[in-house]
């Protein structure tokens, strides 16, 4: 089995950086230079038409979008690293809702607010009425997980799976990068320091 993954520090691409750390997959790691284009080059093109970070190859086959990514490294390793739950087990279907949920419904309207608030887009990109539909979809769906937590250390049950990781890593950024206080949230504030504190999610974080 061959995998190359190429990888940009400090994008969605972290969050497959983390995964297959946590499964210690041995892969070759493609540094893509953002700044400098290399994504709209011919050659990673024909890997990845949208140009984008995390793509990965695994025995000559390109995948892109990080959801499916990190579903088939569950199927494939996460099972026997206890990070992604047996096939037939009601975890395996709590793990890909909720998985699901947080790329989609989450980080969708963490996007959105962002798009219409933060620096890392223009200003004339800013619309200060969506940006207060945004935040008020944010606030309710960090309710939703922190009703999830409740009782729960992680999102499927007892066990930490790829679905935390992958959503701790995006908040784990994004809420402070968003300017939104979560400590509101204390079971979402406790999974996301739990999470922040696991060697391979500290080495992403900081990585240039
Ligand atoms: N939905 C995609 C989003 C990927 C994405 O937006 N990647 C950004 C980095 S955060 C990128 O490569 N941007 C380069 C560009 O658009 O030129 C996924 O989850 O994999």
């Amino acid at each position: 089995m061959s995998i190359t993954f190429y990888y940009s520090p400090q994008s969605s691409a972290g969050r497959i950086r983390v995964s297959l750390a946590e499964l210690d997959v041995p892969h070759e790691i493609i540094r893509v230079d953002l700044r400098a284009g290399d994504q709209k080059k011919p050659d990673f093109l024909a890997l990845n038409p949208n140009g984008k970070v995390p793509t990965l190859v695994i025995d000559g086959t390109p995948m892109f979008e990080s959801v499916a990514i990190q579903i088939a490294l569950g199927e494939r390793y996460g099972v026997q690293k206890g990070l992604w739950p047996a096939p037939g087990a009601p975890e395996r279907l709590m793990a890909l809702t909720w998985l699901v949920w947080g790329q989609v419904s989450l980080t969708g309207a963490l996007f959105h607010y962002m798009a219409n608030t933060s620096e890392y887009f223009p200003k004339e990109m800013h619309n200060e009425k969506q940006a207060e539909q945004a935040l008020t979809e944010v606030r309710d769906l960090l309710r939703i997980l922190d009703s999830r937590l409740d009782g729960r250390p992680y999102l499927t049950g007892e066990r930490c799976t790829l679905a935390d990781l992958d959503l701790a890593s995006v908040l784990g950024w994004g809420l402070p990068a968003a300017k939104i206080d979560s400590s509101e949230q204390k079971n979402v504030h406790g999974w996301l320091g739990r999470i922040m504190e696991r060697p391979a999610v500290k080495a992403a974080m900081v990585e240039t």
